[in-house]
């Protein structure tokens, strides 16, 4: 090969040469909290890359984790674990999160004998403080810990994911219920993407449904401020509520 071949050769080569992934940089969480916002749309598509190419091998929970990405970055860079708590319900929406922390090498082993465990577990990483597997537990298991964590007088926070479906089982219910008597310091995030195994049926999904839009309607109204949000019913009653107070 002539001198001239070799350079056009490796040219060539360094055009083609794929940019380092920003995921092969996240060792663990403290890594997610040093990109720049920018990067972060970046760091979502490789890990939807990722989960795509790897569970295409290897089978597992593709739908719930493709729809936690941007939460799980979100999660991340705001709450420190181990030291913070993430309790997810089911925890089959785990994997991102395991991705995080220190999990990629082995992702391709998910489900597979002797590899990663298709839900949180306590022996796979310090960063899970919860392995469940069923339904619903979340609630009940995060404000036992918020709980325990008040009674030793820490400040650790305690934020639990749960989906709308896992918001129709009966724990989540006796858990909500209690919370308020027993804690002042809980975190939830309602993950509400309407899909349980199937699409979500029942009277709770339709609820939450009517919640988020009239939610979506209201950021509508903030944002142009021409629309009036007294035009939303719910509005309306609170209005007629504050007007009858002040009466
Ligand atoms: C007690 C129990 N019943 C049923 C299941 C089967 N199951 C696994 S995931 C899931 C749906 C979870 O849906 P959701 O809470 O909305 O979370 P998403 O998958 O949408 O993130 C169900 C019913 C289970 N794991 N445990």
């Amino acid at each position: 090969m002539t001198k001239s071949n070799s350079s056009e050769t490796s040219q060539t080569s360094q055009a083609t040469a794929t940019p380092p992934r920003l995921l092969d940089g996240i060792r663990s969480p403290a890594d997610i909290k040093t990109l720049r916002e920018q990067d972060l749309p970046q760091l979502a598509q490789e890990v939807r890359d990722e989960l795509i190419k790897v569970l295409s091998q290897t089978g597992g929970h593709l739908g719930p984790n493709l729809g936690v990405v941007e939460l799980t970055i979100a999660l991340h860079r705001v709450f420190d674990t181990p030291r913070d708590r993430f309790v997810m319900d089911v925890s089959h929406q785990g994997y991102v999160h395991k991705i995080f922390t220190g999990r990629l090498d082995r992702f391709h082993t998910m489900r597979q004998f002797g590899g990663l465990n298709g839900f949180l577990l306590r022996t796979e990483s310090e960063h899970d403080c919860y392995g469940a597997g069923h339904a619903g537990t979340a609630l009940s298991a995060g404000l036992g810990m918020a709980v325990g964590r008040d009674l030793r007088g820490g400040d650790e926070n305690i934020v639990v994911v749960a989906g709308d479906a896992a918001f129709t089982c009966g724990i989540s219910y006796e858990a909500l219920n209690n919370v308020k008597a027993h804690t002042k310091r809980f975190i939830v995030v309602l993950n509400d993407n309407e899909w349980s195994i199937a699409k979500n049926v029942g009277a709770i999904a339709s609820y939450l449904n009517s919640i988020v839009d009239q939610s979506r309607l209201l950021l509508t109204c903030t944002k142009r401020r021409a629309i009036s949000c007294r035009r939303l019913p719910e509005n309306r009653w609170r209005t007629s509520r504050i007007k009858s107070r002040r009466a």
